[in-house]
């Protein structure tokens, strides 16, 4: 049977979700998006959708992208399909009504354009009630300082998925020092390559797997009123 041919609506929740991990692999943004909305439908929470639907699919897709059996431009086309999921997901992980508990600067460090991560960690904080200022990817260390001093925010969150680019992240923490502003702010940073050793020979305050430890990490420092 061709992918077109398929009934998405007919299909058990478990069989649904391998499909989408299928159809992210094959880019086919219009049946992940159908797929999400027939589980959500089902009563799926959003949460579960993202992580075992889209962030797992995403997870197979890097693994042959790392052996060579998928190249950029297909994983492009998964990313636009994921992307085009987590557009669905977004206002509902978002619309919980939580109290605002603070502000994050966020941005992909410079040389780096990989976004997905990054953005499901503002979805997440969002929902979690932290005012969010993304700066995109390709951040530079002067957009990082300017959106600093413009925003004052409780939290400056950095993402690298490229050993290349994440000593980038030192670049932008050795500058917090020389220009004053460490002291205000809590960093925090995450990616593929990043992890806690990492996080702490640049000078960062905490090392993030995930969005949801990121939600968790923020709340806990900001309670403690941690700055390094
Ligand atoms: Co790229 N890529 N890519 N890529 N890509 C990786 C990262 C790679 C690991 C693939 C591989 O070889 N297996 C590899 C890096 C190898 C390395 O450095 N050791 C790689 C490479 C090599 C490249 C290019 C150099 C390829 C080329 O051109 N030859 C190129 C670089 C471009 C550049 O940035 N200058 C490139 C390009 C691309 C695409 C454009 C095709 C596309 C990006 C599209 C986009 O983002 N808009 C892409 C993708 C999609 C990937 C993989 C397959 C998937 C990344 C992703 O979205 N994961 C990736 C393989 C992989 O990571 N396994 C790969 C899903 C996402 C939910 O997870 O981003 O890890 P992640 O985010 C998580 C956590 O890490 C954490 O929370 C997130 C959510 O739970 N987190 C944070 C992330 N940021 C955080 C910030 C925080 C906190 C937590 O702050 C507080």
């Amino acid at each position: 049977m061709s992918d077109a041919d398929l009934d998405l609506t007919a299909l058990p929740d478990d069989e649904l979700i391998s499909q989408i991990h299928q159809d992210l692999y094959d880019g086919l943004k219009p049946e992940v998006e159908e797929a999400v909305h027939i589980l959500l439908g089902r009563g799926w929470q959003p949460y579960d959708v993202l992580t075992q639907g889209l962030v797992e699919g995403m997870r197979i897709v890097g693994v042959d992208f790392r052996d060579g059996i998928l190249f950029v431009p297909e994983v492009l086309l998964a990313a636009n399909a994921m992307k085009a999921g987590m557009a669905i997901l977004r206002p509902l992980l978002i619309a919980t009504g939580a109290p605002k508990l603070g502000k994050m600067v966020i941005g992909t460090v410079k040389g780096d354009i990989h976004d997905i991560g990054k953005n499901l960690v503002c979805m997440m904080m969002e929902g979690a009630g932290f005012e969010i200022v993304d700066l995109g990817i390709n951040t530079d260390v002067g957009t990082f300082l300017d959106a600093l001093r413009t925003h004052r925010p409780d939290i400056l969150g950095m993402s690298a998925l490229l050993t290349t680019t994440m000593p980038y992240m030192k670049i932008v923490i050795d500058a917090l020092k020389t220009e004053g502003l460490r002291d205000d702010v809590i960093v925090l940073v995450g990616g593929a390559p990043v992890n806690e050793a990492f996080a702490q020979s640049v000078g960062a305050d905490a090392y993030c797997r995930d969005a949801a430890v990121a939600v968790e990490t923020a709340k806990r420092l900001l309670t403690q009123g941690a700055r390094a």
